[in-house]
């Protein structure tokens, strides 16, 4: 079966747990908990030098990194890529925006206020990745007036990546009452068919953690 390595609050991992869903993939989770450090842990660093998660591991062994590389590989040969070149500009596009633009602040500033002691020197760091996050924002919900998803006219992956951090943003201090398109752009994700919430367990087996994985 195919292991998945994070911890269930990350976005980026629920990035690919969402995906699995939709294409009733099943996987099991192994908790790697970054507030622990176990990001930097050498057994860790040996599966994703980088020391992020997601990492997913292939019946093969073969590892995959990166959230966006990861959405690519499984969307392959589903509706969740199009195969019109032009929608799938479009749908890169908005994958790099995520990543650049989107994420840092966003996810950003929700680590630093609901995971960290806000009071220990991130003032200035939360200042400005709220405005670069209400810029992305802003421009999302301009993107939505005309259109309505982010991955070439349907529903898709650069559409899943966007909503992994956007539909906690307020989590980060953000006001998304203000953004009326992108409220409506959640409640469509939200509606869609073997959708999952953040939270929702996932894990077709047994969680286990980093430190049994490699006894095992
Ligand atoms: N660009 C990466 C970012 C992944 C990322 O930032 N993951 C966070 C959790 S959401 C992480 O592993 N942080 C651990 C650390 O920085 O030590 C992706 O999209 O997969």
């Amino acid at each position: 079966m195919i292991v998945l390595y994070g911890f269930l609050a990350s976005g980026n991992v629920y990035k690919v747990r969402l995906l699995f869903s939709h294409l009733g993939i099943a996987h099991r989770r192994v908790e790697v908990a970054q507030t622990a450090g176990h990001t930097s842990l050498p057994a860790f660093r040996r599966i994703n030098p980088v020391g992020k998660v997601p990492v997913v591991k292939l019946d093969d062994g073969s590892l995959l990194t990166e959230s966006g590389a990861i959405l690519y590989y499984f969307s392959q040969g589903t509706p969740f890529w199009p195969s019109d070149l032009g929608a799938q500009t479009e749908t890169l596009r908005w994958m790099f925006f995520e990543q650049y633009s989107h994420e840092p602040p966003i996810a950003g500033n929700r680590y630093l206020l609901g995971y960290t002691d806000q009071r220990g020197g991130f003032g200035k760091t939360i200042e400005a990745n709220a405005a670069r996050g209400e810029h992305a924002l802003r421009v999302m919900d301009t993107h939505l007036a005309g259109s309505s998803w982010f991955s070439g006219g349907r529903y898709g992956i650069a559409d899943i990546a966007l909503y992994a951090y956007t539909h906690v943003a307020e989590e980060g201090g953000f006001d998304l009452s203000v953004h009326a398109q992108v409220r409506r752009w959640l409640d469509r994700v939200a509606s869609q068919p073997d959708y999952i919430p953040l939270l929702q367990e996932t894990s077709a087996a047994p969680v286990t953690r980093l430190e049994e994985e490699h006894l095992r």
